[in-house]
Formats: structure tokens, sequence, C-alpha cells
């Protein structure tokens, strides 16, 4: 397709069906602060070639996907201003109007689909915000997961959504969740939601094997992989719930809505926790980045 255009090392490990692991830019450039989020980026690629696979980071710069970005290019997105935060429904206007832009989970899934890659790894999925039944906002990674078949490596949907309808919504939609060596759906910065796993498996080979399976029986849509932060890595729930409920509340009373709630909260978050939800962030996702690979090598 001509305005996609993929990184000949991923071109040549997709050929040769060996395990490719899409990254996405969102995080980068809104959710994380600069320098750290392009540190954090460039170690999700050497943890993914570490296991065995292809790193493909995913962003629309000058009228093209790029699957598979370049160390300058990377550098680019994050000191660009006003860069696009890109989900389904402005992909095609990004690339139209020739606008950078960095792709959500919900992109990533889109154009990794497009380049024929199955495995994705990331932070934490969007969900239905809480409120949602008030404010209707319920991000599009949850129909896109419903439609795209790619799997996301996650450590749970971010715990500032209402993580019990997140999970209500995915089953009603038919993905499948899976925690990864737990019985319980982690809620990102911690690994206790409360809430269950409504499966769980303990290997990537087994993952694989189901991936496989729901996709050969014709099974539209990905899965979420739930992969706990490590234990000396989290935030305990019972530590972090009151900022996470003040982020919220401030989010709210500065009017702030759409796509720029996630990233203020996110933000405010690293502001309350003096940093310690960043450093949280950045390990969730190297260990998630490393499952992904794991699951991208058994896949056939
Ligand atoms: N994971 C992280 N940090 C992030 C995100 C995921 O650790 O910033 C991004 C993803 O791109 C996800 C988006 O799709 O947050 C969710 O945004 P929203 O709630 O507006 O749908
Ligand atoms: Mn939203």
């Amino acid at each position: 397709m001509h305005a996609l255009r993929i990184a000949e090392e991923v071109k040549d490990a997709l050929a040769e069906c060996r395990g490719v692991v899409a990254l996405e830019t969102t995080i980068v450039t809104h959710g994380m602060p600069y320098p750290e989020n392009v540190a954090t980026a460039r170690s999700l690629e050497r943890e993914i070639r570490a296991g065995g696979a292809v790193p493909a980071t995913i962003a629309v710069m000058e009228g093209e996907i790029r699957v598979g970005l370049a160390e300058d290019e990377l550098e680019r997105l994050a000191t660009t201003k006003k860069v696009l935060k890109l989900s389904r429904n402005d992909l095609a206007y990004a690339l139209a109007t020739r606008q950078a832009g960095a792709t959500t989970v919900a992109a990533t899934m889109i154009c990794a689909h497009l380049a024929g890659i199955r495995v994705f790894a990331t932070g934490g999925i969007g969900g239905v915000h809480r409120g949602a039944e008030s404010s209707f906002d319920i991000s599009a990674d949850l129909e896109e997961l419903a439609r795209t078949p790619v799997a996301v490596v996650c450590a749970g949907a971010k715990a500032l959504l209402d993580l019990a309808k997140t999970l209500e919504y995915l089953e009603t939609r038919g993905v499948p969740v899976v925690g990864y060596g737990t019985d319980e759906f982690p809620a990102f910065w911690s690994r206790s939601s409360g809430l269950g796993a409504p499966l769980r498996m303990d290997s990537a080979a087994e993952i694989a094997r189901m991936l496989e399976m729901k996709w050969a029986l014709g099974l539209t849509g990905g899965a979420v992989i739930a992969n706990p932060v490590g234990a000396g890595d989290e935030i305990p729930a019972g530590e972090i719930a009151g900022f996470i409920e003040q982020a919220v509340r401030e989010a709210a009373a500065r009017g702030i809505g759409g796509k720029a709630v996630t990233p203020f909260i996110l933000a405010r978050m690293g502001e309350l926790t003096v940093g310690r939800s960043l450093r949280t962030n950045i390990a969730l996702v190297q260990a998630n980045a490393r499952l992904a690979a794991a699951v991208a090598g058994e896949l056939g």
C-alpha cells in the first residue's frame, strides 16, 4: 500500500517468519516526559532483540505509516511539537494532511495488522473511564481489540480507568483477556486490582497456541495479554489509589476531556508520586516487551 512504509529489517523478519513485535508511539509523545520517553522506547527495542525478535516501532510521519522507526525518526517524533495522538478515527486524516502522529494502541493495532505483525507490546491499554456513564468516554482501544487480529501485551488497563467496566466491555465484545501467570487482572502500576483475570496462562507457548487457535477459527479481533508488573517495581494498589483519585478529580475540575484526559493524568501521576509512577511505567513496559518477544517467537 502506498502510505505504508515497512523498514527493511522488519520486512525481512516477516518474510522469514521470525518474531516481530510492534511498539506504539503515543506512550512516547503523550505518555512519558522527554528524554525518558526516547530512552524507554530504545530500551524496548533492545529487550525485543534480546528476546530473539525484531521490534517495529510505529508512527505517522511525512504522509506515511512508518513501521520500524530509525533512531533519528524516533528522536524527531519525540521532539516535534504538536504531534497528533492518533486512533482509528484520525489515522487517514494525519496521512492526508501530512501531519506527524503518534499511534495509540488502536492505531498501532491497525498499522501492525496492515504490515502483517501479530504481536504488540505496550504499557496499559485504554478502557472505560471512571464516570463513563455520563461522559461516554470509552477508549477506542477496546473496539479495536474486538476487531483487529493483533495480540496486545500490556500490564492490564491503566488504573485511572474503571477496570471492572473495562473487563465487562471486553467480555461483551468477545476479547480474550489472559492473566499471564496470575489469576488477577493487573492494575498497571499495581499487581493487584481485586478483579479476576477472565483467563490464565503461564507460558508464552500456551498463549501463542491460543492465538493461533482463535485466528484459525476465524474469530476476529485481538487479545489482551495482561502481564503484572514485577513485585519489585510495583506501586501497591493501596499506596497509589489516593494519587489516582486526586489526578482524576483534577482532570475533571479543569474540564480536561477527550484525548487529553489520559496524558494529563499520567503526567500528574508522575508529579504526585515524584517520579515513582514513571519508573514503574518504564519497568512494566520493558517486561511486556520481553513477554511479547517470547510470544512472537512461538507463533508459527
Ligand atoms: N501505555 C502506557 N502509556 C500510554 C499509553 C499506553 O504506558 O500513554 C497510551 C496508549 O497509546 C493508549 C492510550 O492507546 O494511552 C489510551 O488513550 P485513551 O485513554 O485516550 O484512549
Ligand atoms: Mn477517550
